[in-house]
């Protein structure tokens, strides 16, 4: 569905995630920090959502039918910008700036700052309420955009994402595709001990939206999901809960116990970006 005008040779979604993934631990390089777990995490639904799923044009990132991406979490910014320096709305050597005084891509993500970056997150909780009122507003207009909002697990946390999720239903709102990255990882500890999000599934079906759940590293599955949600003849808003491992594509990242925020020597960014290349060879 993707309008893409570059004239770069069609790359598979294997090649677009695993680019992605090393953008992302370059940026991380470039800081010695941050939350590259997450952004090697959701690398996979990020390549599907930005090679495969939105309907969007990566040189006119304004362009007014576009389906919409809201990422929620603003502490997920890596991991976005990652996708879009794939996807060439940024620009590729604006890498080398991230995380600097004066860059477009500050590490909380902020969208006065970045082509694409389409809502400023950060305040947990805030961003499916926000693609609600988006939602709304487009079928206002007749519109046949969709808007895609990526949450995480920590948000399931919060009272806000319920509230948004019982006035998507009662809305009945089939242009809104909630995307939750279940990676079992908040800033304290694993999600399922803090405050249980289970039985997931059930919850998100009770509340009235066509639910799916994927292993969110796992390209086929995810490809079969979001053609799923988007074609779904129901009036009910979809979402697709994907779980997915931190640190993904990075063994030695992946065993980490903790992964919410990663700070590395400066030796161990060379050599995950080595185990991600051998990781590709394989
Ligand atoms: C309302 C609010 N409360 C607390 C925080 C601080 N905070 C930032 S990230 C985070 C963890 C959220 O969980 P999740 O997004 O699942 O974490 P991850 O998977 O990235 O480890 C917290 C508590 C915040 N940004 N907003
Ligand atoms: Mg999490």
């Amino acid at each position: 569905m993707t309008t893409t005008t570059t004239t770069t040779p069609a790359l598979s979604l294997a090649e677009r995630a695993h680019n992605i993934r090393r953008h992302a631990l370059r940026m991380g390089q470039v800081q010695g920090q941050g939350y590259v777990g997450q952004a090697l995490g959701a690398a996979d639904l990020l390549a599907v959502s930005y090679f495969h799923a939105l309907n969007h044009r990566p040189d006119d990132p304004d362009w007014e039918p576009r389906d919409r991406f809201y990422l929620s979490i603003g502490h997920y910014a890596i991991a976005l910008y990652a996708a879009l320096i794939e996807a060439r709305i940024v620009p590729l050597e604006e890498l080398e700036t991230y995380g600097s005084d004066d860059s477009r891509l500050p590490m909380s993500g902020m969208a006065a700052y970045t082509p694409g970056m389409e809502i400023t997150g950060g305040s947990l909780g805030q961003g499916l309420g926000i693609a609600v009122g988006a939602c709304l507003g487009l079928k206002r207009k007749q519109s046949k955009s969709f808007v895609y909002n990526l949450l995480s697990d920590g948000e399931l946390n919060e009272g806000s994402t319920w509230e948004a999720v019982m006035s998507a239903s009662h809305w009945q709102l089939d242009n809104l595709i909630a995307i939750v990255d279940v990676n079992n990882q908040q800033a304290d500890g694993y999600s399922s001990e803090i405050l249980s999000f289970e039985p997931i599934v059930d919850r998100w079906q009770a509340f009235g939206w066509f639910t799916q759940r994927v292993d969110g590293n796992d390209l086929k599955a995810l490809v079969a999901a979001f053609d799923a949600a988007r074609t779904f003849a129901g009036t009910q808003p979809r979402v697709i809960i994907c779980d997915t491992k931190m640190g993904k594509g990075v063994p030695f990242l992946e065993a980490r116990e903790k992964t919410h925020f990663i700070r590395v020597e400066e030796h161990e960014w060379a050599m995950a970006l080595d185990h991600l290349e051998q990781g590709k060879q394989r």
